[in-house]
């Protein structure tokens, strides 16, 4: 740590950038203020990163026990009883614990692995080391972002072992089921804990987002114009702020859901029956929760996409030797995406009753969405076309990102047309698609992104040979796994069953869930395999001899290999052009340091 700028104090921080001495004082930090309460934003980037990685593997666990249901629903699995109890005696587990996992699974991965996992782990590394700060405009709040998720975390997994155990109604948590504590032994405190983790969850999110955007609107350094961040600066920057905007909805959705719970308002009840008794609850409405949940659900689907889209962008310039196709394209869809992302929440509703007057102009909007996402992968597919691809795992994972972003949002395209979503909603096609949409993409995105900055944050290479292996199976398998979904879901199979085999009509699938479910366990499986190369790499990987080791042009690259507090020793560079000068005018890059030649071409 001796000859790396250490900070003392935030403020030192944040004046850093006009500071004009350097930063050598030799303080030593204690291993709390270096690795738990840590304020530097590459060490918040790390905490975020494992943590997401220890909940993926949770989540994707629970993803292969149901799965073991759906693929050999009259198997019995001894092992699953010893570690579940009664939640699976005899080793099959039973209906209830099938839908506490499905929902645990699809919350641990959309909430606390894409969203917290990836943008909080890579907003955090990059907006500072990319816009030239020396920290967040706020590395206390970022600190505590870190923190609220942690708290968020532990309530979260708290809920697994309560006897009644975790919430169960699904990720989305739709009421009455979700209201009404004796709806289901699902419905018990394990959704007031859901509530309060989700609560804190929200928390966590304002404070980065706030942060994020207060950083890379105020901080950059001289000459870094708007116009000259690299693309993964402008797609965290919209991430943020649909995440400001939207979370809070959210969260009054679910405060709402609380008080029905426990102070006896009725926001989402009315005439509910039970065992033929009416409750007393009157005049509330369950659809207005899913108006609440969509507002952010849907822009949350973009939340997650849009820093993989930005690292892809990034990624697939670095590797191809080529700048980035349709720069200012690919911003416009950016902000296009941002704004459709509002006007569409109500296609998750066109079975509620939605008015079908009301659902054109969703349908319309929701279509519309097609236009940004459509310019975006033929940007893509420029940027690498003719390019000098360098095959590392960080760019296989981009290009696999464009291909299961291509078929994914496909089917999205049908799914917006209400007339063929009433027949698809609730089925396996719906799961179809966003599993390919979201869930492999924005893994995809994630797995570009740790391959990619992986020197950067540990100062050493992941093994690439494991890499290979990583991304091939994990291609090959998500679309194995995947793709029969569609035609499942066109033959009408619904989400959410436990078990299929008593119905003649789905009783043609029961091989093709085996398959999926085999896959599912190799797939799993390399993902294990992933993780060994991360953590071991960590300790004993290839150690950087460069600065630069991808012949990057931007900024974090200009640090030296184990940036300490504060990132740059010396004085923060300047900048002078944008981030994408790769083979230009006879030169492989052109870092964006480096002024603009008097005979220079333009771009
Ligand atoms: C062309 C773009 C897209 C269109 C037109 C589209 C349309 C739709 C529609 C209409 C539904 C509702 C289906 C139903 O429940 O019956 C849906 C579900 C969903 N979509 Fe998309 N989508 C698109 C892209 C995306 C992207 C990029 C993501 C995420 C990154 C995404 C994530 C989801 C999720 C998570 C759900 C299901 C949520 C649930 O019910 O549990 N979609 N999509
Ligand atoms: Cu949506």
């Amino acid at each position: 740590m001796s000859n790396e700028a250490t900070l003392h104090s935030q403020q030192e921080v944040m004046h850093g950038a006009h500071d004009h001495h350097d930063h050598e004082h030799h303080h030593e930090d204690n291993f709390i203020s270096k690795y738990v309460f840590s304020l530097d934003h590459k060490m918040i980037a790390k905490q975020f990163l494992i943590t997401g990685i220890i909940w993926a593997i949770i989540g994707a666990f629970f993803s292969v026990v149901f799965r073991l249901q759906l693929g050999f629903p009259d198997a019995t699995f001894p092992w699953l009883e010893s570690i579940l109890g009664h939640w699976a005696k005899g080793g099959r587990i039973t209906p209830e614990a099938y839908y506490a996992l499905v929902t645990m699974h699809g919350t641990i991965l959309v909430f606390f692995v894409l969203t917290a996992g990836l943008s909080g782990t890579f907003s955090n590394l990059l907006i500072p080391l990319q816009v030239g700060a020396r920290d967040m405009a706020s590395p206390f709040m970022n600190c505590l972002s870190y923190w609220f998720f942690f708290l968020a975390s532990l309530v979260m997994m708290a809920s697994l072992f309560v006897q009644t155990g975790p919430a169960s109604g699904g990720w989305t948590m739709y009421p009455p089921l979700s209201a009404l504590g004796d709806a289901s032994i699902g419905s018990k405190i394990g959704v007031d804990l859901w509530l309060i983790s989700m609560a804190l969850f929200v928390v966590s999110q304002l404070l980065g987002g706030l942060n994020y955007i207060s950083t890379l609107l105020n901080m950059r350094t001289k000459g870094m114009s708007m116009t000259k961040m690299p693309l993964t600066i402008w797609s965290f920057f919209f991430t943020a702020v649909l995440g400001v905007l939207s979370f809070p909805v959210l969260l009054s959705g679910f405060i709402l859901l609380l008080m029905d719970r426990h102070a006896g308002t009725s926001f989402y009840l009315s005439d509910i029956f039970i065992a033929g008794k009416a409750l007393a609850n009157e005049g509330g409405s369950a659809i207005l929760y899913q108006h609440l949940f969509w507002f952010l659900g849907h822009p949350e689907v973009y939340i997650i996409i849009l820093p993989a889209m930005g690292m892809v962008s990034e990624v697939l310039a670095v590797s191809s030797r080529k700048p980035i196709f349709g720069y200012l394209a690919m911003i416009g869809s950016l902000f296009a995406i941002c704004i459709l992302a509002f006007l569409v929440w109500a296609h998750h509703m066109f079975v509620t009753g939605l008015n079908p007057f009301l659902g054109a102009f969703f349908v319309l909007l929701t279509l519309l969405i097609a236009v940004p996402s459509a310019i975006k992968v033929f940007n893509w597919l420029t940027t690498i076309w003719k390019g000098n691809i360098r095959f590392t795992p960080a760019s296989l994972f981009s290009i696999g990102f464009v291909s299961t972003f291509i078929s994914g949002g496909l089917t999205g395209i049908w799914l917006g047309n209400s007339s063929i979503d009433i027949h698809l909603h609730d089925t396996y096609f719906v799961i179809a698609h966003f599993h390919i949409v979201m869930g492999v993409s924005a893994f995809f995105g994630m797995f570009a992104g740790i391959y990619h900055w992986f020197p950067k944050m540990y100062g050493r290479f992941m093994n690439n040979t494991i890499g290979y292996i990583h991304f091939w199976v994990t291609l090959v398998g998500a679309y194995l796994i995947f793709w029969p979904m569609h035609y499942e879901g066109m033959a009408g199979m619904p989400r959410r069953y436990f078990d299929y085999s008593s119905w003649t009509s789905f009783n043609q699938f029961g091989g093709l869930n085996q398959f999926i479910s085999i896959v599912v366990i190799l797939v799993f499986a390399t993902q294990l395999l992933f993780v060994f190369n991360f953590f071991y790499s960590i300790f004993k990987g290839r150690k950087l001899t460069e600065q630069n080791p991808w012949k990057a042009t931007s900024l974090e690259w200009t640090t030296p290999i184990n940036p300490g507090h504060g990132n740059w020793p010396g004085e923060i560079p300047e900048v002078h052009r944008w981030a994408y000068d790769y083979s230009k005018d006879g030169r492989d890059f052109i870092p964006q340091t480096e002024p603009i030649g008097p005979n220079e071409s333009a771009h």
